[in-house]
């Protein structure tokens, strides 16, 4: 049995119950084994790969708060700690029903490969709670993030670990939480990102995300002498991600007709109109079916199915394995010629072998939506250093990161035998600074 395919069954027998987990891992070291079969003793000599999945630490707490009747709520509150060979934590904070230490470690870890592609300082970690926000009270949203940072406070800072948002945490939440840090700790510093314009946060953060997967993608594109102008462009979710995808998407001259959320999915055959998107989004905090409602012609339909709507760019900015094979092969049967992940880990691994097998370009959402954490870590930059860049100057280096990033993962594929395969690329590229720093820092992590 080879190193790689132990360490697998080990996570499986170590980590029992933890799907998401052993899938993220199972499909990283998968990848890798072109790398560690090639230089198998150096890695298993040191350990490497049963340190490499363990993460540092993880710390897990009560998060009590009190809802608008005067009851008491009780949630679960995580920080996973994953590993900083190469800088601070560094990942998001994620709210929602679903979030458990599978779904967080899966994150976590992710986020180590991620980070490294950005070229920045910064160590993989993911958090979040199973608290649901939808449907709160501002002021029940405010006491629940109080009290969750709280507790978090004791783990985090400026140089140790800096969360940012996810699904379920966006402006308003990080705002709320950067209040209560500051009050328990008295500290004015870049502990958290994605923080609002006028205390300490930077520009196009907000944008950064589905910016810069889209500016991976017309790099991907353009290798391939594609352009997105005039393609017809399907974006899953309608949260940060998505609507920032779908306005580069529309900036660049393609067509997005279709956009989601949990409940169903809209398809708007004359492109979508983003004003009405990001007011029921990002103002009145609704439903994507109020969108039909507004709009002439634009149908909504109840349900998953978005994937079925004939596209030649899929685009799955929601949730984990929210694209199957069963949609891998609606879009393939339909002619669609590129998917680029927003989300983390929204194609399953049976999906995402399908589409490889196929020839369809696919960039994972390790390397495509790292535009979001890239710009977090010049958010801290610009923080350590007391002044902003402009708008310009972020997006700039922000278009040099993906174009970077889309290089490094071309190279390694192509390094290894598998041109194309930017999943291999990217999992191998992200590894190889993380092992070489884990390497030269000897047994401590
Ligand atoms: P938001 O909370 O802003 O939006 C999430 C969107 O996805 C909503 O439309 C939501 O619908 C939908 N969604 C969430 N969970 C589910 C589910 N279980 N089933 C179906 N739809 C769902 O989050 P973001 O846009 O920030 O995050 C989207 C994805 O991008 C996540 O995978 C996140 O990890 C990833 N990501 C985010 C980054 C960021 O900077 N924000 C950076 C890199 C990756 P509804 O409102 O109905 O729940
Ligand atoms: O998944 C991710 O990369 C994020 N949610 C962004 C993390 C960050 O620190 O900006």
């Amino acid at each position: 049995m080879s190193y790689t395919e132990e360490i697998y069954d080990r996570v499986v027998a170590q980590n029992p119950g933890e799907p998401e987990f052993h899938q993220a891992v199972k499909e990283v070291l998968d990848s890798l084994k072109l790398v560690i079969d090639a230089n198998e003793e150096k890695y298993r000599s040191v350990s490497l790969l049963e340190r490499l999945v363990e993460p540092e630490r993880i710390i897990s707490f009560k998060v009590p708060w009190v809802d608008d009747n005067g009851k008491v709520q009780v949630n679960k509150g995580y920080r996973v700690q994953f590993n900083s060979a190469i800088g601070p934590y560094k990942g998001g904070l994620r709210f929602h029903p679903s979030v458990n230490q599978s779904i967080l470690k899966f994150l976590g870890f992710e986020q180590i490969f991620k980070n490294s592609l950005t070229g920045l300082p910064i160590g993989g970690g993911k958090g979040g709670s199973n608290f649901d926000p939808k449907g709160k009270s501002d002021r029940e949203v405010m006491a629940f993030c109080q009290s969750f940072m709280t507790e978090l406070s004791k783990y985090i800072g400026a140089d140790e670990d800096v969360p940012a948002g996810d699904i379920g945490v966006g402006g308003r939440e990080i705002g709320y939480m950067y209040g209560q840090y500051k009050r328990l700790t008295g500290k004015y510093e870049g502990v958290l990102t994605g923080k609002g314009l006028n205390w300490g946060g930077s520009l196009v953060r907000t944008q950064a995300t589905g910016y810069g997967l889209v500016y991976i993608l017309d790099a991907m594109l353009k290798d391939h002498d594609i352009s997105i102008a005039d393609k017809t462009v399907v974006v899953s979710g309608s949260g940060n991600v998505a609507i920032y995808a779908t306005e580069k998407v529309q900036q660049l001259g393609g067509k997005v007709v279709a956009m989601s959320d949990s409940n169903g999915y809209i398809y708007d055959a004359n492109g979508i109109n983003l004003d009405v998107v990001k007011d029921i989004k990002e103002i009145r905090r609704g439903r994507i079916k109020e969108y039909a409602d507004e709009v002439p012609g634009a149908v909504y339909t109840e349900g998953k199915g978005i994937w079925s709507i004939k596209c030649d760019i899929a685009l799955p900015c929601a949730t984990q394995n929210e694209l199957n094979l069963d949609d891998a092969k609606t879009l393939k049967a339909n002619g669609c010629i590129a998917v680029a992940e927003g989300a983390n880990m929204p194609t399953t691994r049976e999906a995402t072998d399908f589409l490889l097998a196929e020839g369809m370009k696919f960039l994972p959402g390790k390397a495509s939506n790292a535009g979001g954490v890239g710009t977090s870590a010049l958010e801290m930059c610009q923080n350590s250093m007391r002044r902003s860049w402009s708008f310009e100057e972020v997006d700039e280096m922000l278009q040099r990161m993906m174009n970077d990033i889309y290089a490094k993962i071309s190279d390694a594929a192509s390094r290894y035998g598998v041109e194309g395969n930017y999943v291999v690329g990217a999992n191998i590229a992200g590894f190889e600074k993380v092992a070489d720093a884990m390497m030269a820092q000897g047994t401590a992590l």
